[in-house]
């Protein structure tokens, strides 16, 4: 028998077909597979103070068997705080409260990144210390609602008001706020944090130069716009190593008001930035999200910044925003991200990975329960295992208030 001269493709033993299903490096991490739990704001901190419960714990740990779970926006100070009831990481109770939830989230076997918040101009005055205006890099009112509580103790929502522009004396300080958070997320157990400069947050607000007219070394140019998401990077990674921290960046967003006038000179040059660091990832909310769940093809903008972004980043990508398993696997086989972020469909399917694994139908999410409100919505969705009869009804927790 004569040997071939070209021998077969080798397939790796027990490596599934799916791209999916692919193991990936993240960082210092090794993930078994690519499917993350995207950052979720669910307004279920217990009251007075913000602090993360036993219902939030249960929670988090049911969705474990993610390759990674981003936690929900968690303001690193009163002044970052931009609706009611959400986490804060600034204070002792708070990183006492997140500790439940890393071991309950390490005892079910997963990983988890705390994701670092400071609202900005996206608050009101009654969820800030004193009842003062929110902190904004220009005075330049955002379109829409704050979501507040009310004197009933309910939700409501209300206009927004002009902010008051931070004085450039104020920014190391703005910075010491990251790194607090950063410090407290490392006392609580996370295994990681990640940046939250998307979604018209004050990281995004310096960055975009419609919410931006400052003639300081914070706005104008691009390298002055960037300047503090950069001055936040360095200030973090002294706290956690850099394979350890993750950004997350919304380029072409307009949620909470927001655009810039040249997005591909300044995202281009935000990518190529923060790849110099070595960051466990770079996280996109998709700007092709509206293409993604219409089935159509994605606007030329859209394709055209996420190839920039792909070129000038050159770590690990993340990308978030509408995908369901069949997109998630056509965009991994083309190279167009690294790992894939689930987020609506993780509220209702806390066994997301195996229901795809094994091809099984979702559980729909219920909006009405997104924000606020106690287990119901929250964790009350079953797993397969609940389903077929083989495990208990979720642990449901009513110490929330
Ligand atoms: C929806 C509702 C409240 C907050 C974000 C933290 O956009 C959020 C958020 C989303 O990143």
């Amino acid at each position: 028998m004569s040997t071939p001269a070209i021998a077969p493709a080798v397939v790796a033993p027990h490596m599934p077909a799916e791209r999916l299903f692919h193991p990936v490096e993240l960082g210092r991490y090794d993930l078994p597979h690519r499917i993350v739990m995207a950052p979720l704001t669910r307004s279920r901190a217990r009251q007075p103070g913000n602090v993360p419960s036993p219902l939030n714990a249960c929670y988090y740990a049911q969705r474990a068997s993610a390759a990674l779970i981003v936690s929900e926006a968690t303001q690193v100070s009163q002044q970052g705080q931009g609706y009611a009831w959400t986490p804060g990481i600034h204070g002792p109770e708070q990183v006492e409260g997140w500790r439940g939830i890393t071991d309950a989230v390490h005892q079910a076997g997963g990983l988890i990144f705390l994701q670092l918040w400071h609202v900005g101009r996206i608050s009101h005055p009654c969820l800030q210390p004193d009842g003062m205006l929110p902190v904004a890099p220009s005075a330049i009112k955002p379109a829409g609602q704050a979501f507040i509580e009310n004197d009933k103790g309910e939700g409501e929502l209300v206009p927004f008001v002009t902010p008051r522009a931070l004085q450039i004396e104020e920014m190391p300080y703005i910075v010491r706020q990251y790194v607090r958070g950063a410090k407290n997320a490392l006392s609580a157990g996370f295994d990681g944090v990640e940046i939250h400069a998307a979604n018209g947050y004050l990281l995004d607000q310096f960055i975009n130069s419609s919410t931006n007219q400052r003639a300081d070394r914070y706005g104008g140019a691009i390298e002055n716009r960037a300047r503090l998401l950069m001055e936040t990077v360095e200030a973090v990674s002294i706290v956690w190593d850099t394979d350890r921290v993750g950004i997350r960046l919304s380029p072409l967003g307009t949620f909470n008001d927001i655009s810039d006038h040249d997005p591909e000179t300044t995202f281009g040059y935000i990518a190529k930035k923060l790849s110099d660091y070595r960051l466990a990832y770079l996280h996109l909310v998709n700007p092709a999200v509206a293409a993604i769940e219409q089935g159509t093809e994605p606007d030329p903008r859209a394709t055209r910044m996420l190839d920039l972004l792909r070129e000038k980043y050159r770590g690990t990508l993340i990308l978030a925003g509408g995908f369901d398993r069949d997109t998630a696997e056509a965009w991994l086989k083309q190279g167009k991200a690294d790992v894939i972020a689930f987020g609506r469909k993780f509220i209702a399917n806390p066994d997301l990975p195996e229901r795809f694994r094994s091809r099984a139908p979702l559980n729909a999410d219920d909006p009405s329960t997104y924000y606020g409100g106690g287990a119901k919505g929250y964790t009350d969705y079953p797993t397969l295992a609940q389903e077929r009869g083989e495990q208990p009804k979720p642990c449901v927790d009513d110490r929330w208030r």
